[in-house]
């Protein structure tokens, strides 16, 4: 069978410097089912698009396909939906499967858009599903034991270029554990993989390391969501590829506590972990409490001083918004961005992803006031904030950028920013925004730009931004 499999691109395109690095969920499928003995493609849009909504054209290999498979989060899911619609009605025998993290939590309005949805991991019933022993619209699939899931074949991807069998790709994507003990109110990672933490067998994890290596990777970026969790897992493997000597650079991601396990500062060193991603979210404590993060402010500000002093790069993110956030605890963590000495920041708009409980919370109070998937990707106010209205809100944003990046060396990535954010808040979402503001003014929904909800009228939340501005 042809199979392609498709990572829908992002309406903005936010993270263009990282734009090569693919979800995993694609290329841990298809190479299953290209191990199968099926012809399998896999699509990053971002990179090669497989539809020109101008000329309603696909990519060859699309016509060609016998199934086509979908993998979503929830701000490219809109532009999965138009793909997915353009290839039924030109071909409407091909099988259209979805999956994904919103998918998974979004199956019904997925559903309205393909044959089938996988909900939750998809390697244990891919293989059913793909070669049609299993049509049932809505699929769960089992949570999967990650030894058994084999390295991935990067070849599959399209439009990359390969020399030598190395892809144009400078960080090599491996994860070598999936599921978080923790969970945070705003993130989906627990409830999509689970609280249990599941840790690949060392071996396993090195030999694809080697693979990658073999291949020509110099750097490898591990997609865990918290690399150390299980620290004496963790430190089995560091010391593993310590012995092997690559001399090769990688980074992941780690809650702050890392820095106080000196044991593992020294082998993740050595092992040639040069940043580490860091959720430090606020340097407001209610707000950490908010998110349930299980940190203290003592702890994140010593951490990074911790990790910097052991010559690390850190690379701190920080989340605006929280219900015990105002005007002044975002100013003070915009500033703590830079006194913190961090290597770079990353800041973000607290939105709601479905799956979370922030997500159900937001929909019960009625506080998402964008309902459209587009604008779910941390840059946008969706959310009613409650001590700062939604148009500040993205005036700190931006000035949160600005103000990290200023007069720093990392001018490079300031064009970088600079361009990514003027994609982003465009004048006709900013032009919404202050219209959004006064309407909430008006209908005294913000008082002082707090957040009052007394008046909030079904009709204050449209359901699209064209809508929105239809309505104006
Ligand atoms: C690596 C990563 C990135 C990378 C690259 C991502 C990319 N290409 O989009 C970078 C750093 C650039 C990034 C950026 C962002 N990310 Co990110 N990222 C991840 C991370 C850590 C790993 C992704 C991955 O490969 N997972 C591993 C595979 C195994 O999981 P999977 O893709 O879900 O696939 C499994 C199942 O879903 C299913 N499946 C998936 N697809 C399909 C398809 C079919 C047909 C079938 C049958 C099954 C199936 O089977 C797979 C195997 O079990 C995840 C967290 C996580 N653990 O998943 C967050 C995650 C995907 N990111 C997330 C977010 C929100 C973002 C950002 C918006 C950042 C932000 N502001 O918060 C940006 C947007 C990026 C963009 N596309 O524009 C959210 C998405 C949630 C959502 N519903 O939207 C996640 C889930 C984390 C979270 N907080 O909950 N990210
Ligand atoms: S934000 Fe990080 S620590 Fe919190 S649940 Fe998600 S992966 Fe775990």
């Amino acid at each position: 069978m042809k199979i392609a499999l498709i990572e829908p691109k992002p309406p903005f395109n936010a993270y263009f410097f990282l734009k090569k690095l693919p979800l995993l969920g694609p290329l841990f499928l298809g190479t299953m089912l290209k191990n199968a003995g099926h012809e399998v493609k896999v699509f990053k849009e971002n990179i090669l698009p497989v539809y020109n909504e101008n000329n309603d054209e696909l990519h060859p290999f699309i016509r060609e396909a016998d199934v086509i498979g979908f993998t979503t989060i929830t701000h490219t899911a809109k532009r999965a939906y138009q793909v997915a619609d353009a290839i039924k009605r030109k071909f409407p025998d091909k099988k259209i499967i979805f999956g994904g993290s919103h998918p998974t939590f979004m199956s019904e309005e997925a559903l309205q858009h393909a044959d089938q949805v996988v909900i939750g991991e998809g390697e244990y019933v891919a293989l059913d599903v793909f070669e049609g022993r299993n049509n049932e619209p809505l699929v769960r699939g089992p949570r999967v034991d990650i030894n058994d899931v084999p390295p991935i074949d990067l070849k599959l991807l399209q439009g990359y270029h390969f020399k030598n069998d190395k892809i144009n790709m400078k960080y090599a994507p491996i994860m070598a554990s999936r599921g978080c003990p923790y969970d945070c109110e705003f993130c989906s990672v627990t409830r999509m993989f689970g609280k249990k933490y599941k840790v690949k067998d060392p071996d396993l994890v090195m030999e694809e390391v080697m693979m990658r290596h073999r291949e020509g990777f110099r750097h490898a970026f591990f997609y865990d969501d918290n690399f150390a969790a299980i620290p004496g897992k963790t430190k089995v493997l560091l010391e593993k590829m310590i012995q092997a000597n690559l001399g090769w650079r990688w980074s992941s991601q780690f809650r702050i506590e890392v820095w106080k396990d000196k044991e593992m500062l020294d082998l993740l060193k050595r092992a040639g972990c040069v940043t580490l991603f860091v959720g430090v979210e606020s340097i407001n404590q209610e707000s950490l409490e908010d998110f349930n993060k299980h940190e203290t402010v003592e702890d994140v500000k010593r951490g990074i001083k911790e990790l910097l002093d052991y010559g690390f790069k850190v690379h701190s993110m920080f989340i605006l918004g929280a219900d015990s956030d105002t005007e002044e605890t975002i100013e003070e963590t915009i500033r703590f961005s830079k006194s913190s000495g961090s290597s770079t920041a990353q800041f973000s708009i607290l939105f709601p992803i479905p799956g979370t409980r922030l997500y159900d919370n937001m929909r019960k109070a009625n506080r998402i006031f964008i309902n459209d998937w587009d604008y779910f990707d941390g840059s946008h106010s969706v959310i009613l904030p409650k001590n700062i209205t939604p148009l500040e809100l993205q005036k700190k944003f931006i000035h949160g950028y600005k103000y990290f990046y200023n007069n720093t060396i990392l001018r490079w990535l300031m064009s970088r920013v600079g361009f990514f954010l003027w994609k982003l808040t465009s004048r006709k979402y900013m032009k919404f925004l202050r219209y959004f503001t006064r309407k909430l003014k008006k209908e005294g929904v913000v008082e002082e730009g707090v957040l009052t909800l007394k008046g909030l009228k079904t009709d204050s939340l449209p359901k699209t931004l064209s809508e929105a501005l239809s309505r104006k």
